[in-house]
């Protein structure tokens, strides 16, 4: 028996918004757990706070599992963002806990290493194609073996993607939303070029990903697909919306660009069809919006009974201890395809600080045991919230549409 003595919440904004769970054993062991998500940060902290650490307390950390279920069946009102990124708090929190009991890096909880790291694609992004070729080939020399690639579009004044800073992206712009204005038409034109002319500047021994953003009927996303098949893109991202996964069906018909999809999925049942009929190539899931690993797990089996690999979703907004539960996550997963790497800013990584580290385009959680990330209280005390939105999307002619 390992007994949950105290936990907490704690939200700090290290140049952005972070949401962390520290669970406290009655003998001093102590566990974090992410619970971040982007724009409805509070949201989560409340529902942590007021419904989930009282019934916490005096519970054995070592039953992970158990404590899963109580907290899934339990609140009787299942899945869901804010739910299922509460639930994946704690449980990250325990196995971060379990790890340190057991002196042993998460992943060797998990079975072990499968492969020596996790292939990461860097995010090279600019205003223009040449903008973001030439941020491509800075990745690339720095031994990325996966590249996002994502360009402005012409005609339009702001798109998904392009960021102010070479290495950062954060969408998340403002204390209110910001509004974009959006046209499929000009974008479909845009992404061909881009691609014709990345393969000429980086060769074909780099893998190249793109992200739609969910902006694309299943028709248009199937041509843009076709469109692409002689680039040989790695994957295209969030097509069209999934919340009805036969619109996949589709774009699958079009074309043979492998489709991943999920970064905004919260349970295995949001993607029990696109797997099951494979119509998607990658599952985006994460950790910390997917019920944590011990869902994301069961995901990732069921996935790999239909040749579905792994992706892990792992922007700026999903903090340093998504990022090190991901990387265990990845190590141990037989059917791993790949992990989005956005690098965080330094004040994010001072008050995280962690063991994971980026060598030859692959990330390692490195042997620290447990999770091997801490919390630098007293530091992220000096960085209080700051509400902040993700922007919204118009088309020209002011119809409210996907960001
Ligand atoms: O827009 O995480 O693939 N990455 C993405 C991200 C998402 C943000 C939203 O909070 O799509 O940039
Ligand atoms: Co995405």
């Amino acid at each position: 028996m390992l007994e949950i003595a105290a936990a907490k919440v704690v939200v700090c904004c290290p140049g952005r918004n972070f949401v962390t769970l520290k669970i406290e054993t009655k003998d001093g062991l102590t566990g974090l757990g992410d619970a971040t998500l982007n724009g409805r940060e509070l949201a989560v902290a409340s529902y942590l706070t007021d419904h989930v650490i009282p019934c916490l307390i005096g519970r054995d950390a070592h039953r992970i599992e158990d404590i899963w279920q109580f907290l899934y069946r339990g609140a009787y009102w299942r899945r869901g963002p804010v739910t299922m990124s509460a639930i994946a708090a704690v449980d990250v929190a325990l196995w971060d806990i379990k790890g340190k009991a057991a002196n042993l890096p998460l992943y060797q909880l998990l079975g072990g290493a499968c492969r020596e790291g996790a292939m990461v694609y860097g995010h090279a992004n600019g205003r223009d194609v040449d903008e973001t070729i030439a941020n491509a080939l800075r990745y690339k020399a720095q031994g990325y073996k996966a590249i996002r690639l994502q360009a402005g579009v012409p005609g339009l004044a702001s798109t998904y993607g392009v960021s102010k800073d070479r290495y950062f992206y954060e969408p998340a712009d403002a204390d209110l939303p910001t509004e974009n204005v959006w046209s499929s038409e000009k974008y479909l034109r845009s992404v061909p070029p881009l691609f014709e002319k990345a393969r000429e500047a980086l060769g074909w021994d780099v893998h190249l990903l793109h992200d739609i953003h969910h902006r694309l009927t299943p028709i248009e996303a199937g041509r843009l697909g076709k469109d692409l098949e002689p680039y040989r893109p790695f994957w295209l991202e969030d097509a069209t919306p999934a919340e009805n996964q036969a619109n996949f069906r589709l774009i699958r018909q079009h074309t043979t660009t492998p489709l991943a999809v999920g970064e905004i999925f919260n349970s295995i049942w949001d993607c029990k069809q696109l797997i099951e009929e494979q119509l998607i190539d990658y599952i985006r899931a994460t950790v910390v919006h997917a019920g944590g690993i011990t869902h994301l797990r069961r995901i990732a089996s069921f996935a790999d009974l239909h040749n579905v690999r792994t992706g892990c979703h792992g922007a700026t907004d999903l903090s340093p201890v998504t990022m090190a539960a991901a990387l265990h996550f990845d190590l141990s997963v037989p059917n791993f395809g790949v992990q989005e790497y956005m690098r965080h800013t330094a004040e994010t990584d001072a008050v995280f600080p962690h063991a994971y580290r980026f060598a030859d385009g692959l990330m390692h959680p490195g042997e620290a045991p447990g999770l091997g990330v801490e919390l630098d209280e007293a530091l992220a005390a000096t960085f209080p919230y700051q509400r902040a939105y993700l922007p919204v999307n118009r088309l020209e002619d002011g119809t409210l549409y996907n960001w």
